[in-house]
C-alpha cells in the first residue's frame, strides 16, 4: 500500500488543547477546556476498547469497591476478548510467531506495584502482575519465571495465537517488514486509571506490545514509571504508543511529577509529549499518548498525532474522547 503521511501542525488552527467528545461514531463539539472535572469515582482508559473495560471497572467502583480491583478487572475484560488484537488472547505475535505479553498494576493506597513481561501462554497477565505485587517480595517477574509463577498459582496454560493471527502472521512472513503504522488499528494497549469512593487511585496497563517485534522485546507497558505510574497524593498516568520513546522519557512518572508541580492533567500530558517530540530525532512514525487522572477526579490526555481515543466514566457522565494532539495526521 502506498501511504504518504502529511503532518500538519494543529496549533495554528486552534486544535491544540482541545478534546473532541465522541459518542459512538458521532463527533460532538470541541471542548473549550480540555481537562475534564469530575467528582467521586472516576475511571478512564485508553482507546475505544476502554469502554467495556470502564463498564466492568464501574460495576466495582459504583458499589464502593476498590480502585485496585476496578483497574485489574476492567482491563481483564479486554485481555480476554480475542477480537482485541493487541492485548491478551488473540494478540498478534512477535516475528517468530509467539504471543508475548507485558502488564503491570499499581495501587496508590499501598504504593505497591507488580509487573510481568515477556509472558507467554497466559490469558490474563494483569492477574499475574497483581499476584507478583501481593504475594512476592518482588515488583517484576519475566519470561519463563513469570509463566511458572502463574501456573503454580492456578492460571491455566492457554494458546493465545488465534487462527486470524496465524493467518496474518503467515502473510507478514512473505515480506517480514517491520513498520508499525500509527493509529491504524485503533485498538492498542489498554491503560486504565481509576479513583474509588474512598479517594484511592490505582492503575493497570496490559499489552502484547508491537506486532512482529523482536522475540524478547519488552515495551513500556510493564515498566512502572514508563507505561504506568500512580501516586496516591497526586494522581496517576499511563501511556500508549511507541514504548521505546515512553521508556526513554520515563513518561508516566514524569506526567505525575508535572501534575505534582501544579499542571492540570492535560497540560501535564502535553508537557511530556512536547519533551518527547524535542528529544526524538524523528517523529514521523512516532505516536505517543498519555492519560492522566488527578487525585481530585479531573482528567485529561494528550498525544502526538490526532487519532488517539480514550474512554471515561463518572457518576454523571460517560463517553469516548478524542485526545488533544500536537499534530493532525493525514494519511493519503
Ligand atoms: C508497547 N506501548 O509495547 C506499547 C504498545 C502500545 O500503542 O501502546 N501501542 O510499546
Amino acid at each position: 500500500m502506498n501511504r504518504r503521511e502529511v503532518l500538519k501542525s494543529s496549533v495554528g488552527i486552534g486544535l491544540l488543547g482541545s478534546a473532541n467528545i465522541l459518542t459512538g461514531c458521532e463527533k460532538a463539539a470541541t471542548k473549550p477546556n480540555s481537562t475534564v472535572k469530575a467528582e467521586g469515582p472516576v475511571v478512564i482508559s485508553t482507546w475505544d476498547h476502554g469502554i467495556p473495560a470502564n463498564n466492568k471497572a464501574w460495576e466495582i467502583l459504583s458499589s464502593n469497591g476498590s480502585s485496585l480491583n476496578a483497574s485489574e478487572k476492567g482491563v481483564m475484560v479486554v485481555e480476554s476478548n480475542p477480537e482485541v488484537r493487541t492485548v491478551g488472547i488473540g494478540s498478534r505475535p512477535d516475528r517468530e510467531g509467539h504471543v508475548t505479553l507485558d502488564a503491570c498494576i499499581m495501587d496508590g493506597e499501598s504504593g505497591k506495584c507488580g509487573s510481568v513481561a515477556f509472558l507467554q501462554d497466559i490469558e490474563n497477565p494483569i492477574g499475574v502482575a497483581r499476584l507478583v505485587m501481593e504475594q512476592t517480595p518482588h515488583a517484576m517477574i519475566v519470561g519463563a519465571g513469570a509463566k511458572q509463577f502463574a501456573l503454580s498459582n492456578g492460571f491455566e496454560e492457554t494458546n493465545l495465537l488465534t487462527q486470524i493471527s496465524t493467518d496474518e502472521y503467515n502473510e507478514w512472513l512473505k515480506t517480514s517488514e517491520y513498520q508499525p503504522v500509527i493509529n491504524i488499528e485503533n485498538h492498542d494497549t489498554i491503560g486504565l486509571l481509576s479513583l474509588d469512593s474512598s479517594g484511592n487511585l490505582a492503575g493497570a496497563c496490559t499489552t502484547s506490545g508491537a506486532a512482529y517485534k523482536m522475540h524478547g522485546r519488552v515495551g513500556d507497558s510493564p515498566l512502572i514509571g514508563a507505561g504506568l505510574f500512580v501516586d496516591n497524593e497526586i494522581g496517576g498516568a499511563c501511556a500508549t504508543g511507541l514504548g521505546e520513546a515512553v521508556i526513554r522519557s520515563a513518561g508516566s512518572a514524569m506526567v505525575v511529577e508535572t501534575m505534582r508541580n501544579g499542571a492540570e492533567p492535560e497540560k501535564a500530558c502535553e508537557m511530556i509529549v512536547e519533551r518527547i517530540i524535542k528529544k526524538e530525532k524523528s517523529i514521523e512514525n512516532l505516536q505517543v499518548g498519555f492519560l492522566a487522572l488527578r487525585k481530585d477526579g479531573s482528567f485529561g490526555s494528550f498525544c502526538i498525532y490526532q487519532g488517539f481515543t480514550y474512554a471515561y466514566k463518572t457518576s454523571t457522565d460517560e463517553g469516548l474522547l478524542n485526545a488533544s494532539s500536537k499534530f493532525e495526521k493525514i494519511v493519503t
